[in-house]
């Protein structure tokens, strides 16, 4: 059951807090978010079920406590429990949920999976400093003819959060995100590396100024952050695959360049485009590239599980 502040009248539009989470808080233990779009939208059933249970026992691993967030008939829920995680994974009618949608799901009843924009700002709100991601959305090709970009990254850049992924998704124009990442103030660093992971692929083939080599030293990061206060945008770890487990970097190629003239071709458009691509990714690769978006995830929920346990430790 869900845990709540309470507020009178017929519904309660409140952040409402699993079990698991509000012990979490009582007893300040570390805490990592999760997101839902992922599970509803970005992994074929019925691998998402099992993969969404998966990220979360892997955080568990690391001694922190999962936070999955999403929405089910209108409750903002941080810390899904396991028959809420189950419907979302399982329903036809779970909408997509950025930031600018959750007032309007939540007063109109919906079921809905967050975003990276929308799953940010929420564990913000619920004074969470970490995150798990696979890759972030960012600016997509031909964006300068159709504005196609992401709203992950404006809410990126005003969101206190440390946000573990495997850079954008490589269905994106890379260079552009990363332009338009550092026009918003977000800060980016490799996890051990200098060069921007590229999602599927171990090297999108960009450099990054900054790298970061434990857990502890992008806990320092936060602390420096908060105590500078200088800025309210996110830190974004990018953690690569090792090399030995990346998407054959000519299968992916071929793939992406198959997946973005179907696009084209069925005049995909919005937020239909990342899901989309993702499924075409699944199926055109007989499962390959699903295997490898589930390890990133995983990897990501086990460095973000370190990151939240160190920055939860004093120094
Ligand atoms: N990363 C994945 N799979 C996904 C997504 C990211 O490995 O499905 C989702 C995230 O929820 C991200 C969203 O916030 O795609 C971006 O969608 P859009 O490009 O429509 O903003
Ligand atoms: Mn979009």
């Amino acid at each position: 059951m869900a845990e709540s502040a309470g507020h009178p009248g017929p519904v309660n539009h409140e952040i409402q807090h699993g079990a698991e989470v509000a012990a979490a808080r009582r007893d300040g233990r570390a805490i990592v978010a999760l997101e839902s779009t992922i599970i509803a939208h970005g992994l074929p059933r019925p691998d998402n079920l099992r993969v969404a249970r998966e990220i979360e026992s892997t955080v568990r691993a690391t001694g922190a406590v999962p936070a999955t967030i999403g929405m089910v008939a209108g409750r903002l829920i941080v810390g899904l429990d396991d028959d809420e995680l189950s419907h979302l994974a399982t329903s036809d009618t779970v909408a997509k949920l950025s930031a600018r949608d959750l007032a309007v799901a939540a007063a109109t009843g919906a079921d809905g999976a967050t975003t990276v924009a929308a799953t940010s700002a929420v564990a913000a709100t619920a004074g969470i400093g970490v995150f798990a991601t696979g890759g972030l959305g960012g600016v997509h090709r031909e964006a300068a003819q159709t504005f196609d970009e992401s709203a992950d990254l404006v809410a990126l850049a005003s969101t206190p959060i440390t946000v573990v992924c495997a850079g954008v998704k490589s269905i994106l124009d890379v260079a552009a995100t990363l332009e338009r990442l550092e026009t918003l103030g977000v800060a980016v660093a490799g996890y051990q590396t200098r060069r921007f992971p590229g999602f599927f692929i171990t090297d999108s083939g960009h450099d990054l100024d900054w790298a970061v080599e434990s857990p502890e030293q992008v806990a320092r990061v936060m602390w420096a952050r908060r105590a500078q206060a200088a800025t309210g945008g996110a830190l974004i770890v990018a953690n690569p695959l090792p090399p030995g487990e990346q998407l054959d970097p000519a299968l992916h190629d071929r793939t992406l360049a198959d997946g973005l003239a179907r696009l084209a071709a069925d005049g995909v458009t919005g937020k239909a485009v990342t899901p989309f691509l993702l499924a075409h990714f699944h199926s055109a690769t007989e499962g390959a590239s699903l295997a490898v978006n589930v390890r990133i995830i995983l990897r990501n929920a086990e460095l973000a599980g370190r990151i939240a346990v160190a920055a939860s430790t004093p120094a």
